[in-house]
C-alpha cells in the first residue's frame, strides 16, 4: 500500500470488494490501519498533511471521472476522506483535453485552490496542478457559541470544464464525496455513493444503477449528494437516521429527527450511518429518488443486505432479477457501457 490512499487508518480491515457497480470500488485499506489496535481513533497525529494523486481521465463516450490511479478513473470519483485539522494535497494530473479542475465544498482553501477559472485556477489540457484543502475543529467563539469545524459529509466537482462553472465536467461525471470527520467518529464497514445528478444516479439509470451490498449487522455510511439542474429526494427503503451530521443520536435526549427520506438540491450533500437491516432484516432493499416522475425514470438502485454470514436471505436473489428485468425507455434496450450518461450529455 502507499501513501496515495486517501483513507484514515480503520479499526478493521475489511473489504469494498462487495459493493457493486459504485466509483469509490477500487479503493483499498491503507497501512495505516496496521498502526491502530484497540479502537477507531485515528493513528495519526491531529494537523497531519497527506499528498495524494489524482487522475482526471476520460472514459469514452463523452463521460470523464477522476481516480486515484491511471486508468482507473470512475463515476464517480474516489471517497475522499481527512480528519478535521488535516490538510490534503492533491496533485490533479488532467490527463485530457479539456480545461478542467478540482473545487472541493466545505473545507477550507485558498484562491488559487479555488478550481474555479474566476480565480484562474484550473487545469489546461494536460497539465498537472496542486490544490490544497485544510480542515479545521470546531472553534469557540465569543458569547458560548462555536464556529463550526469541518467535519461533514461533502462533495468534490470540476468546476472548470465547458463553462466557468463546470457544467460539462460535472454533467460528464467529474464528482465525488469528500467526508471530512471529527476524531472519534465511528467508522463503517462499507461506504455506499449516490449522486442525484439530473434524472440519473452516478450518471447511471435502472436498472444500471449502483447495486450495493451489506450483511447484515455492518454499518454502512451512505452518501449522498445533488448535481445538475433538478431537484431529488433520497429515499431508503427500512432504514432510517438521525437527521444530523452522523445519521446516530448523541444520546437520549438528542432533538434530531429520525428521517428515511430527504431533500436533495443541486450542490447539496449529506450522510449518515446505519447498520444493514437493522429494522426490517436482510433482503434487497429499494434506495431511491422519491420525485415519482424521477424514480419512474431509472432513479432507483438497489441496497442488497445478505445475511450476517455474506449468504442470500430467501428472495432476495429474485427481487435482484425482478429489478434487472425491469422495463422503461431508457434503460431497455441498451446495456450498462452504452451511454446512459448521454441522459445528462
Ligand atoms: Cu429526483
Amino acid at each position: 500500500m502507499d501513501d496515495n490512499v486517501d483513507k484514515p487508518a480503520r479499526k478493521w480491515g475489511f473489504s469494498r470488494r462487495s459493493l457493486v457497480g459504485v466509483g469509490a470500488l477500487g479503493l483499498a485499506v491503507p497501512a495505516l490501519t496496521a498502526a491502530v489496535t484497540s479502537n477507531s481513533q485515528p493513528a495519526r497525529a491531529a494537523g497531519a498533511t497527506r499528498k495524494i494523486t489524482i487522475y482526471a481521465e476520460s472514459l469514452g463516450n463523452n463521460q470523464y471521472g477522476y481516480g486515484l490511479e491511471r486508468g482507473k478513473a470512475t463515476i464517480p470519483g474516489p471517497i475522499l476522506e481527512m480528519y478535521e485539522g488535516d490538510t490534503l494535497e492533491i496533485t490533479l494530473v488532467n490527463t485530457t483535453d479539456q480545461r478542467l479542475s478540482i473545487h472541493p465544498h466545505g473545507v477550507d482553501y485558498s484562491t488559487d485552490s479555488d478550481g474555479a477559472p474566476l480565480n484562474a485556477s484550473f487545469n489546461n489540457p494536460g497539465e498537472t496542478r496542486t490544490y490544497v484543502w485544510r480542515s479545521h475543529e470546531m472553534v469557540a467563539a465569543t458569547g458560548r457559541r462555536f464556529r463550526p469545524g469541518s467535519a461533514g459529509y461533502w462533495h468534490y466537482h470540476d468546476h472548470a470544464m465547458g463553462t466557468d462553472h463546470g457544467t460539462a465536467g460535472v454533467l460528464r461525471g467529474l464528482y465525488g464525496a469528500l467526508i471530512v470527520r471529527r476524531r472519534g467518529d465511528q467508522l463503517p464497514d462499507k461506504q455506499f455513493v449516490a449522486v442525484l445528478h439530473n434524472t440519473t444516479i452516478n450518471n447511471k439509470v435502472a436498472p444500471d444503477t449502483p447495486i450495493f451490498e451489506a450483511n447484515l449487522g455492518e454499518i454502512t455510511e451512505w452518501i449522498a449528494i445533488g448535481h445538475g439542474d433538478l431537484y431529488h429526494t433520497f429515499h431508503l427503503h427500512s432504514h432510517h437516521w438521525a437527521d444530523n451530521r452522523t445519521g446516530y443520536l448523541e444520546g437520549p435526549t438528542d432533538p434530531s429527527a429520525s428521517i428515511d427520506n430527504k431533500d436533495l438540491g443541486p450542490g447539496s450533500s449529506f450522510g449518515f450511518q446505519v447498520q444493514a437491516g437493522e429494522g426490517g432484516g436482510a433482503g434487497t432493499w429499494m434506495y431511491h429518488c422519491h420525485v415519482q416522475m424521477h424514480s419512474d425514470t431509472g432513479m432507483s438502485g438497489l441496497f442488497v443486505v445478505r445475511n450476517a454470514d455474506g449468504s442470500m436471505p430467501p428472495g432476495a436473489q429474485e427481487a435482484i432479477d425482478r429489478f434487472k428485468g425491469h422495463s422503461h425507455k431508457a434503460a431497455s434496450t441498451t446495456d450498462s457501457q452504452s451511454g446512459h450518461g448521454g441522459h445528462t450529455g
